[in-house]
């Protein structure tokens, strides 16, 4: 018989949950510019005012997480301002005093202290994740089940509306071996001009794969009439053609459809996707923070829409370098992310607002592989950029 002899297991760092204790939970409001104008068909966004969150533990780790929105409460109902409020007035003081480890029960104690304020409560669980892996000496998805994936294929958005300068972008990505896949955000001008726009960008760039985001800007009718036009210019997937709410036709056009169609916007709760997995409101998810309201939603999301069928895509909503390495971790958690991922964000802001920890490469980003999200901050460039200070609420 096979005698496993007892080995001493380091008891440092260790699980004390004294020391786990949620000591501070801040806010900060940080105005990021963008390289350029990012038009989509409901907003045009010039920079970003990014609610940065910082929980800070009673042994003093200090984890970090990010809530989005593009174009205030243009893309979902929270904007910067609703965000903030939320986390400072319902979610931290709730928080305060728990230990951060019990990613559950805080989850469940923030869905009862608020409904839906999906993207603040994505923001408070990203910066719980990452003061406990900091804690613990291991990584955020270390903590999700552990990683599967190193990286993934990384997509750029065309959003400036000029095919032109989008032609050269587009040319500038594939060049530096940072990008070969598109998605060309469309819905803005009439369809006509779209699929012109689109005529050149696929002429202009052979072997790169183009996808397409409509932001809900077409009726039913329209659908009908130019998805066939998307078609027969080989466009790889559709995203979110139609208005959120009507999933019923969202099936429809999804039957019609050769090329895939991807719900976004239209699913947000786990339920949500599971209906729109049940009926055929689209057949591909995009996953995102913002919608599913923390890691470990967006994981079972990934989990329910899988089960139904569905095919999954790494979203996101143009987060810096601290959203983009919360999504990494569970992306890099999930069996199969079948289109990559699309976290340009930390690109697309003129300046990140992380120091470290992200590396975009052969037209990847890696997983970040340090404690917590494994990414280091740059709290001096963020307070610099600050709408005031940090507000919070401690023990
Ligand atoms: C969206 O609707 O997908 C993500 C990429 C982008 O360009 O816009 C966002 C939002
Ligand atoms: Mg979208």
């Amino acid at each position: 018989m096979n005698v496993v002899k007892a080995v001493k297991v380091p008891d440092r760092p260790s699980l004390n949950e004294k020391a786990l204790r949620i000591a501070r939970v801040e806010t900060l409001s940080v105005n990021a510019p963008t390289i350029r104008a990012h038009k989509l068909s409901n907003t045009e966004i010039h920079h970003k005012t990014i609610i940065v969150v910082r929980v800070i533990l009673a042994n003093g780790a200090v984890g970090y997480g990010e809530g989005s929105t593009l174009g205030g409460p243009r893309w979902a109902e929270e904007s910067p301002e609703s965000i903030r409020a939320c986390i400072d007035t319902y979610l931290a003081p709730v928080l305060i005093g728990r230990p951060a480890n019990r990613f559950e029960a805080l989850a469940l104690a923030m869905s009862k202290a608020a409904t839906r304020n999906t993207a603040a409560k994505a923001a408070v669980e990203s910066a719980l994740y990452d003061a406990v892996g900091k804690s613990l000496g291991l990584p955020a998805a270390q903590l999700l089940g552990g990683r599967i994936h190193d990286g993934f294929e990384v997509i750029w958005a065309l959003a400036s509306g000029d095919v032109d300068q989008e032609i050269e972008e587009a040319r500038g990505k594939l060049a530096a071996r940072e990008h070969r896949r598109f998605k060309v955000k469309i819905g803005l001008a009439e369809p006509h001009a779209d699929v012109s726009r689109l005529t050149r960008l696929v002429e202009a760039l052979p072997d790169c794969q183009i996808i397409v985001d409509i932001n809900q800007g077409w009726t039913v009718a329209q659908c009908n009439r130019w998805i066939p036009a998307l078609e027969e210019l080989g466009i790889a997937l559709i995203e979110q053609p139609i208005v959120a709410r009507d999933r019923q036709n969202l099936v429809r056009v999804t039957a019609r459809s050769r090329v895939p169609v991807m719900i976004d916007e239209g699913a947000f709760a786990t339920s949500e996707v599971a209906a729109a997995g049940c009926r055929g409101a689209g057949t591909v998810l995009s996953l995102k923070l913002v919608k599913s309201g923390g890691l470990m939603e967006m994981k079972r999301a990934a989990g329910v829409g899988a089960a139904h069928g569905m095919e999954l895509y790494g979203g996101c909503l143009l987060e810096s370098g601290i959203g983009a390495a919360a999504h990494l971790a569970v992306f890099s958690t999930l069996p199969v992310l079948h289109w990559g991922t699309e976290h340009f964000g930390p690109k697309i802001l003129s300046r990140d607002l992380i120091a470290s920890g992200l590396t975009f490469r052969d037209f990847r980003i890696e997983c970040p592989i340090g404690p917590g999200l494994g990414v280091e901050v740059d709290e001096r460039y963020i307070l610099s950029m600050a709408d005031g200070a940090w507000r919070g609420s401690a023990i």
